[in-house]
């Protein structure tokens, strides 16, 4: 039986089970499971089927074994700033509510009047995203102060699978920065923050790093497998995993292209300026305390949201090709505006965001995704010139990496629009930079950057020139 790791990745609209394993300094992958993620109405609430995803990495691991590949360990890496509160028993008080609930309108303004926002911003960093952890908890301060009270322990998404797995509690750092709670320099929960917003101290676990082994697993599931493994704290936060993955980060802009498009650069401080804080920029939580600096673009849920507002008669493909013929069509909109966020109806939001800017409407699905798409690649152009502004430097190329680097279309608009070389890949960059960092806590990978120089080795890039014949 071939040895490997298992990655577990799991994103809004999908996760997956990647097994990998080093042969001759190369990283192979093996997709071993995928199922659907979503948003479902419980209550009054958009949450996530939690239970259900953990029973999918249950399955993915039998399957790996069938399929005969010997884990040795696991890591676990999802999207951020979401989480449990459990009881003393160790029971969740509620259901995995999600950041896209409307739960946390009008929470960044309650919160500035307690904390303002440049003493929040200069102590962690964090952009002011309505959907951070602080806000969410501060919804529930106000709202169901006895959720709170009972509250003995906190665990984000990943946190939450990995104590199912191993009994164990721990917050691993990369996603515990993400809700704004933790400081920027100390890199520990900051107590005045948590005083003043009145949350319990106690709830909050003690912070991991990213490579440390967790422990093994509970007995009931090495019964179950017939195996044990380790299991092992990437970077939790799926982003965190996949800017391991950017294989060279000198003269580099990545995007890590998803359901959101996360746009920056690594640095090893923080920058917590105020232009940076005006400009809503992040400085979260990396692999060996490096950050990464970068902006929240509303990304690939857009055109999710309009494939399922056209009841999926439309793959992505084809939006994408029906897009290419609609080259006489243009209209930009601010996809950042919160309207974005959680619409009833993409498709009408669009339409409405560009007649209230004196623009056309679009009129066909391929009007629409070119709107979508122009308006990605208009966004990402003006993160890279805040960003060369911020950091005071320019930059020669931009690094796409996820899922929605294969979107061509999408890549020569950017290409296009940011007169830089755009290089594609890897795809699976989140799964890669999880399985990167699971070998170097097993002592197969020295460091990142041996792990970036495998990954360049390993995978395929593709790619793009700016082209005098723009669409
Ligand atoms: C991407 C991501 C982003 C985070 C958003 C919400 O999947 O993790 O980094 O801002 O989801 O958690």
């Amino acid at each position: 039986m071939i040895k490997c790791s298992i990655a577990v990745d799991i994103g809004a609209s999908s996760g997956r089970l990647i097994a990998g394993y080093l042969e001759n300094e190369v990283l192979k992958l093996q997709e071993i499971h995928r199922f659907e993620n979503k948003l479902v109405r419980k209550g009054t609430y958009f949450c996530w089927e939690i239970g259900k995803l953990f029973e999918e990495i249950k399955e993915g691991v039998h399957q790996c074994h069938r399929l005969g590949l010997q884990p040795e360990s696991i890591g676990i890496d999802t999207w951020a700033v979401d989480f449990l509160l459990l009881d003393e028993k160790d029971q969740p008080l509620t259901d995995a509510v999600s950041y896209r609930d409307p739960r946390t309108d009008g929470m960044i303004e309650e919160v500035s009047k307690l904390i303002p926002k440049e003493r929040l911003y200069s102590k962690t960093g964090i952009q002011f995203q309505k959907f951070n952890t602080i806000y969410q908890l501060y919804s529930i301060k106000q709202n169901n102060p006895e959720v709170l009270n009972q509250a003995k322990t906190f665990l984000m998404i990943p946190d939450y699978l990995n104590f199912l797995l191993t009994g164990k509690k721990v917050n691993e750092y990369t996603n515990a920065t993400s809700t704004q709670l933790v400081n920027a320099h100390t890199k520990e929960w900051d107590e005045e923050i948590i005083t003043e917003l009145g949350l319990n101290h106690e709830m909050f676990q003690e912070i991991q790093m990213p490579k440390t082994v967790l422990g093994t697993l509970r007995e009931e599931l090495v019964s179950e497998f017939g195996f044990d493994m380790k299991v092992i704290l990437p970077a939790t936060h799926d982003t965190g995993s996949a800017v391991v993955s950017v294989p060279e980060q000198e003269d580099t802009i990545y995007i890590s292209s998803g359901t959101w498009s996360l746009i920056g650069v690594e640095n090893t401080q923080p920058i917590c300026t105020p232009d940076a804080m005006n400009y809503n920029f992040t400085n979260e939580g990396g692999m060996d305390y490096r950050f990464r600096f970068l902006k929240n673009i509303m990304g690939l849920w857009m055109i999710q949201e309009v494939k399922r507002n056209y009841n999926s008669q439309y793959s992505f493909g084809e939006l994408v090709e029906l897009a290419r013929q609609a080259k006489d069509y243009k209209a930009i909109i601010n996809v950042n505006e919160d309207r974005f966020m959680k619409p009833e109806n993409m498709i009408q939001e669009i339409i409405a965001s560009c007649l209230a800017t004196g623009q056309l409407a679009p009129e066909t699905p391929g009007e629409v995704a070119k709107c979508v798409y122009d308006s990605l690649a208009a966004s990402y152009q003006e993160a890279i010139s805040q960003i060369e502004g911020l950091v005071g430097r320019t930059f020669k190329q931009v690094n796409v990496i996820g899922g929605g680097c294969q979107n061509e279309l999408l890549n020569e608009l950017i290409a296009n629009v940011t007169n830089k070389e755009i290089h594609a890949g890897p795809v699976e960059a989140t799964a890669i930079g999880n399985l990167s960092v699971q070998l170097m806590a097993l002592g197969h990978i020295e460091d990142i950057s041996k792990a970036r120089t495998i990954i360049k080795h390993s995978f395929e890039m593709k790619t793009y020139l700016p082209s005098k014949n723009q669409m």
